[in-house]
């Protein structure tokens, strides 16, 4: 029977990137720009004196090759530097109630915001308000409440210098409590990592590309997420490096990827393969398949010897011979079970990863959003100490980071968990005693505010309760509060969730040009493999009202601080004397200012990649994953299917670009919920039957109806719905205990064809 045809839904066969990546990027243009300066303004993105593309957190080659063509970098740069305006006319015509009913789409692709702006009650709109009188009433509100009732949010994009005073104006007010983005992402690496190697951080540079020998990626979506990184995949392919893929989903640019930047590729329509073997496993079946790739591995040292590091082992490593005894006690078939590979398949991974001299594993949301993401990230780390691939060329772990700054704003103190060691330098250097208790992180933080604890909201960029999990809990909790505060470019959501208060403070973005008392200012940003660098504005602002974040910042803590030992005038006149605060109260940073006027910048110290273990034993650690699957009773019952949120490839988190999926063939919707086929038919359902989705681990319901169910390459039991469309299916405490970190990655879920549309 010919398959039903469903709106919107048609299969994409050609490789992605290639002439279709151009094609989107001259839209992008379009739909944003009235003016010619755009392509001018693409080619200024990560150049030495430019600005810093606000995409993703994967490095350039120094900094200074030439112009890296990069599609979603270019809807990145566009959507910024956008001609729409959304200013007070539009909000004397709009009310907040009104706005509300738009999606994220809508509201944000109406443009930058121009003003300051006040939630004004009596006639349910936003008024202009002059910045100091914003800033004196927070400063009232916070004053008047105890510090810890307030939140101070961080959204990855924040530079480091931004993110560095937010820092100490919360913790000079006396709290600790930093729910950030991180805290919904790479936390798992955060907390996971050092324990495995000291150090929360990646630890390969881009050259270590250029001489691995075998690539594993597991787990992330570099075609859309990552796309300069298809450059250094397309390279490794061309090199014959094995690239083995670990994904329930045929991922397109995983498959084959056509290099915009190679022109023979274009001008003949052809492309490179990148996966040499793709594994489409079970959602959250990582641990499992990682577990049967070491079985086969010890299996081969103990037959032909010498398969293993031993000496590394025996030098560098801690905890082996549990680690080993674990391992060879997991069954085969529990294997098997749980990881949706079979035994042969995976023993052909070990026998390609023995044979490589330098391994590098690459992975993402795929392995962290689980409730069990630190122990899968920390399994990674004992694959890759197995064979002594940590501090040799060609070889470590590479976690790809979110936001472009997301990795330096943790670096510069945005962490609910501050180090002894970093609160006493602050007191040295600033003179006031921070808090020392722990704060929230970003559940905790939601959590708090809907027992009604925490009573204002402070967010430096971001949408905080749409990235959240568990919508119907999160918005009304927004309602509650007595104060909110954003700091951003765009309009979203989060905003017109009004409290009894709320402002909403627009700011400059990182394309555009930063005047302050001395002049031209730039920030610094680091990027996943901890280079940091400068990054310099150089549009015109695009409206002359915004203030910069870390103005902004300082205007709500002089307000909020009368007595505040911190020099915030001298600071904003001039960024270089934040650097010089980061240099004194932060190891790495030393000759901060002379390091960032350096091309390229500078790598902040990564112990591992020098064989230094800073954990408690001064060794790296094997760790032990208990049992072969998270969750394993509720994920594995009857009837139950894993949901997996993904973005989509016209999306930036919660910022829609434009309504398509390119290379999953979804075009101008993302009401869609894709399954296997044998799903599909146990089901008795059909490709393009509207479904209602409904989630099972929690005694409430959660529900999301009206979805278009189609087929799709996905490993069988595992479904993926869009972020953040599906968060309503995301139970607030269905998370990793370890790092807090939402399992929005395995939401077990029932689904079945729509009330609505039922026979
Ligand atoms: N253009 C663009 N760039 C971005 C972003 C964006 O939204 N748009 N977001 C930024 C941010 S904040 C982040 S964190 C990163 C996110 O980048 P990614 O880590 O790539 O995040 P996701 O798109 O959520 O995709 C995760 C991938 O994991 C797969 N997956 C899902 N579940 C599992 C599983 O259980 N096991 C395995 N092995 N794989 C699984 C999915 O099929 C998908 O291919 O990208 C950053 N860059
Ligand atoms: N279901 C599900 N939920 C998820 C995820 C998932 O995979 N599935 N992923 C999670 C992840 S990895 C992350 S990182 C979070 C993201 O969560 P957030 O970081 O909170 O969300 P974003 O969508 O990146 O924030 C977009 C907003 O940032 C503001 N903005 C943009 N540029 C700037 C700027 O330069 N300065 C300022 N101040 N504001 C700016 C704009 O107002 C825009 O509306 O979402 C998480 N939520
Ligand atoms: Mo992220």
């Amino acid at each position: 029977m010919a398959k039903r045809e469903v709106p919107g839904v048609r299969p994409y066969d050609s490789p992605a990137g290639g002439w279709g990546a151009l094609k989107a990027t001259a839209q992008a243009v379009r739909t944003q720009m009235e003016t010619v300066e755009a392509p001018i303004i693409l080619m200024r993105t990560n150049q030495p004196d430019g600005f810093d593309c606000p995409g993703c957190a994967w490095p350039d080659k120094e900094h200074r090759s030439t112009f890296q063509f990069c599609e979603n970098g270019a809807k990145a740069v566009t959507w910024e530097a956008t001609t729409k305006r959304v200013g007070p006319d539009f909000f004397a015509a709009n009310t907040v109630t009104s706005l509300r009913g738009m999606t994220d789409f809508e509201l944000e692709g109406m443009g930058r915001l121009t003003h300051p702006l006040v939630f004004d009650r009596a006639s349910d709109k936003f008024l202009p308000v002059a910045w100091d009188d914003a800033f004196r009433r927070i400063g009232e509100v916070l004053r008047n409440l105890p510090p810890d009732e307030a939140e101070f949010y961080t959204s990855g994009r924040a530079s480091n210098e931004a993110a560095y005073l937010f820092q100490l104006f919360a913790r000079e007010h006396g709290t600790n409590n930093f729910p950030d983005c991180s805290n919904m992402c790479h936390e798992p690496t955060s907390v996971g990592l050092p324990q495995s190697i000291g150090i929360g951080k990646g630890t390969v540079s881009l050259e270590d590309f250029d001489v691995a020998e075998l690539i594993i990626s597991i787990g992330h979506n570099p075609g859309t997420n990552h796309p300069r990184m298809m450059g250094t995949l397309h390279e490794a392919s061309r090199r014959n490096v094995p690239i083995i893929v670990f994904n329930p989903l045929r991922e397109r640019a995983l498959e084959r990827f056509a290099d915009p930047q190679d022109a023979i590729e274009m001008a003949t329509f052809s492309s490179t393969r990148i996966a040499s073997t793709y594994y489409q496993l079970d959602a959250g079946g990582d641990a499992a398949a990682i577990k049967g790739v070491i079985k086969a591995l010890l299996a081969m040292d103990e037959e032909e010897g010498n398969v293993l590091d031993h000496e590394f082992i025996a030098q560098h490593t801690n905890n082996f011979e549990a680690f080993k005894q674990d391992i060879e006690a997991t069954e085969w078939a529990d294997i098997e079970k749980a990881s949706g590979l079979n035994r042969p398949g995976l023993e052909q991974v070990a026998l390609a990863y023995a044979k490589s001299k330098a391994t590098i594993v690459t992975y993402g949301m795929g392995i962290t959003q689980h409730n069990r993401g630190t122990a899968n990230v920390r399994l990674i780390a004992d694959l890759l100490l197995l064979k002594g691939n940590f501090g040799k060329p060609g070889a470590g772990i590479c976690p790809l980071r979110g936001h472009s700054n997301v990795q330096g704003n943790r670096t510069v103190g945005i962490t609910e968990k501050p180090s002894t060691a970093f609160l006493s330098s602050i007191e040295s250097v600033f003179g006031f005693s921070p808090p020392q208790a722990h704060g929230h992180d970003a559940v905790q933080a939601m959590q708090a505010m809907i027992e009604g604890k925490s009573k204002a909201l402070i967010c430096l960029g971001g949408n905080f309760a749409v990235a959240l999990p568990d919508s119907d809990l999160a918005f009304p909790a927004m309602r509650e509060l007595d104060l909110s505060v954003h700091i951003g470019t765009k309009l979203n959501r989060t905003h017109l969730l009004v409290g009894k208060e709320t402002y909403v403070l627009p700011c400059l973005g990182r394309t555009e040009l930063d005047m302050q008392a001395t002049g031209r200012q730039s920030i610094t940003v680091e990027d996943s493999m901890s280079m940091v660098h400068a990054s310099s504005g150089k549009l015109t602002p695009a409206s002359e009202f915004l203030r910069s974040e870390p103005a902004i910042v300082a205007g709500m803590a002089k307000a909020t601080l009368p007595a505040s030992k911190v020099k915030w005038d001298e600071l904003i006149a001039d960024y270089d004397k934040i650097r010089d605060a980061i240099e004194r109260t932060i190891p790495g940073f030393e000759a901060f200012n002379e390091r960032i006027r350096v091309p390229g910048g500078f790598r902040l110290p990564l112990p591992p990649t020098e064989r230094v273990w800073h954990t408690p034993s001064g060794k790296a650690e094997f760790s032990i994953y208990q049992g072969v699957k998270e969750d394993a009773d509720v994920l594995g019952a009857e009837g139950v299917l894993r949901l997996i949120t993904i973005r989509s490839h016209d999306q930036y988190n919660t910022t829609i670009y434009a309504m398509d999926d390119r290379y999953r063939g979804v075009f101008g919707r993302r009401d869609i919920l894709f399954m296997n086929e044998a799903d599909l038919t146990a089901l008795g359902l059909e490709h393009g039957d509207v479904v209602d989705i409904e989630t099972i681990c929690t005694d409430r319901t959660l529900t999301l109806k009206g979805i278009t169910a189609i087929e799709y390459k996905i490993a069988p039991g595992s479904v993926a719905a869009y972020y953040p469309e599906a968060n309503v299916l995301v139970p607030l405490d269905y998370i990793d205990k370890e790092s807090g970190t939402p399992s929005y990655k395995s939401v077990p879920v029932r689904v079945r064809r729509s009330e609505a549309t039922a026979p």
